[in-house]
């Protein structure tokens, strides 16, 4: 079979902001789990394109693929202020195939898992991938070169009778196959904001689907992590460096200290190797000590990225006194740290928005990403309150971007956050 790959992320900021372009490993994690002996392969990142549409309308008349791949990454950019949806973008690149092709079409990636069904209609492709798509996506490349059904394939969004369905169970990949990141321009990715992304560890399910993905309000079960043996990713980043002289790396993980002492490892692994890097990487509140941000600065981490999305659980101010520990912890390491932080959610009052407010002035974060309302997704206790308050009607609505914000701040939010942060150009908002 003729197959193309494409990544259709062109979004090009961080919090509506900042400059950043993550290259797409998850396609290129795609890309290595074909098979290639039997198959002929072509990979198009539109990350860079000017016309994303008209390229891939190229690509299909050049190479007549019998399948194309599409990866999804981000529904929309998440900001109130200036929502800016992607979805119609990958329906014009679906459209587009269709005129001049009878290939079959598959997505995937992190937006697509999210309502994949949905997705799927709403973009008009044939099937999908949920999740980790390494493995499922090789066994449908086969199923369909034998002319075989697809239906009893894990986490597959298939039509059927006129409506998506999506089948039973999920993959979850080990990650033992590189990245075929050598189909992708990479040198164009080294200093394009945040590091290129290296797996560190993934959680049991990483997107929040009703079959039990432990992250729709940012909880963190530790059941069935993936945590990648430091060797593996200390190989990774070395051959970033040896290959595309690439030495910013993004540690993709969903809360790089947990456990503390797999951090550890990993950062005196570094340390001890002769790999010279500066990364990044998600770090969550209440885990760590002094050892841990000592280390973590030591081995390159030039920025720890701490979110508090208002549904950690638990009490708002422990929640906050746990930031303030870390920021804390990392400022006595000389390490920057930045943070994310909603408001708007599902209880908010002036009073505890004034909290949040002075924990940032007191925690002092090298950015500060404060969101005006939280972007609604589904399976999450703000979805259920969006429902009960009739601000969608079901989750299905959630492809579009939808901002809850709580009727008693509704008013006054952003423009007392817009007073604050008229003067701070470490804060933005969005
Ligand atoms: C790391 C990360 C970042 C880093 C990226 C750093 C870097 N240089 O790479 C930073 C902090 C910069 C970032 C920014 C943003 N992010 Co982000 N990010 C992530 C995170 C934690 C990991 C993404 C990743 O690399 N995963 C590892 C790779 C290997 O996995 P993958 O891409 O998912 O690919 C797998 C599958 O999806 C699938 N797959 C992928 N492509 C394809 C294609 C086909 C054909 C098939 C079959 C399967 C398939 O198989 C792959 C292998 O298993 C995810 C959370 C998550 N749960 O995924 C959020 C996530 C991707 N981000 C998200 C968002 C929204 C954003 C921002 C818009 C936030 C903002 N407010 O600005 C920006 C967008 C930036 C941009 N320009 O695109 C959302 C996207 C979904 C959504 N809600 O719309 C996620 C899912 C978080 C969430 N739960 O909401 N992000």
């Amino acid at each position: 079979m003729k197959i193309l790959l494409a990544a259709t992320n062109q979004a090009d900021r961080f919090m509506d902001r900042m400059a950043v372009r993550p290259a797409p490993i998850g396609l290129a994690y795609i890309a290595a789990a074909v098979d290639v002996e039997r198959h002929e392969m072509r990979v198009l990142d539109l990350m860079f394109s000017e016309d994303g549409a008209a390229d891939v309308e190229r690509a299909i008349r050049d190479f007549a693929p019998d399948l194309v791949g599409l990866s999804i990454r981000n529904l929309d950019n998440q900001s109130s202020l200036n929502p800016v949806w992607n979805l119609p973008r990958v329906k014009e690149i679906v459209d587009r195939i269709r005129q001049s092709s009878a290939a079959k079409i598959v997505c995937g990636g992190p937006a697509f898992s999210i309502l994949p069904a949905e997705c799927l209609e709403y973009v008009g492709a044939d099937m999908g991938v949920v999740g980790d798509g390494a493995e499922a996506f090789a066994t449908l490349v086969e199923r369909l070169d034998a002319g075989q059904d697809c239906a009893d394939v894990p986490g597959i969004a298939l039509w059927k009778d006129g409506k998506v369905a999506v089948s039973e169970g999920r993959f979850a990949s080990a990650f033992h196959n590189a990245p075929r990141l050598d189909l992708l321009d990479m040198r164009r990715y080294n200093g394009s904001g945040f590091g290129v992304g290296v797996v560190t560890k993934l959680a049991r399910a990483y997107y929040p689907t009703p079959d039990g993905g432990p992250t729709p309000d940012g909880g963190f079960d530790s059941e069935g992590w993936r945590i990648r043996d430091p060797d593996d990713v200390i190989g990774e980043v070395r051959a970033l460096n040896a290959d595309f002289g690439i030495d910013k790396i993004f540690f993709i993980d969903s809360g790089f200290n947990i456990p503390v002492d797999s951090a550890k490892s990993l950062c005196r692994a570094i340390i001890q190797s002769d790999v010279e890097i500066r990364w990044n990487s998600y770090v969550r509140p209440g885990h760590g000590d002094e050892e841990l941000a000592r280390l973590m600065k030591q081995s390159g981490c030039s920025l720890a990225l701490m979110a508090e999305s208002g549904s950690g659980g638990g009490d708002l101010s422990e929640r906050l006194d746990g930031i303030g520990v870390m920021g804390h912890l990392f400022r006595e390491a000389g390490l920057p740290f930045a943070l994310n932080i909603g408001f708007g959610e599902p209880g908010e009052t002036v009073q505890t928005v004034e909290m949040k407010l002075s924990l940032l002035k007191q925690v002092e974060p090298a950015f500060a990403a404060l969101r005006v309302g939280t972007r609604v997704l589904p399976n999450t206790a703000v979805a259920g309150a969006a429902l009960d308050e009739g601000l969608i009607a079901s989750e299905s609505d959630l492809i579009e971007p939808v901002f809850y914000i709580e009727a008693g701040v509704r008013d006054w939010l952003a423009d007392r956050l817009k007073a604050e942060a008229a003067d701070r150009p470490r804060w933005n908002l969005s």
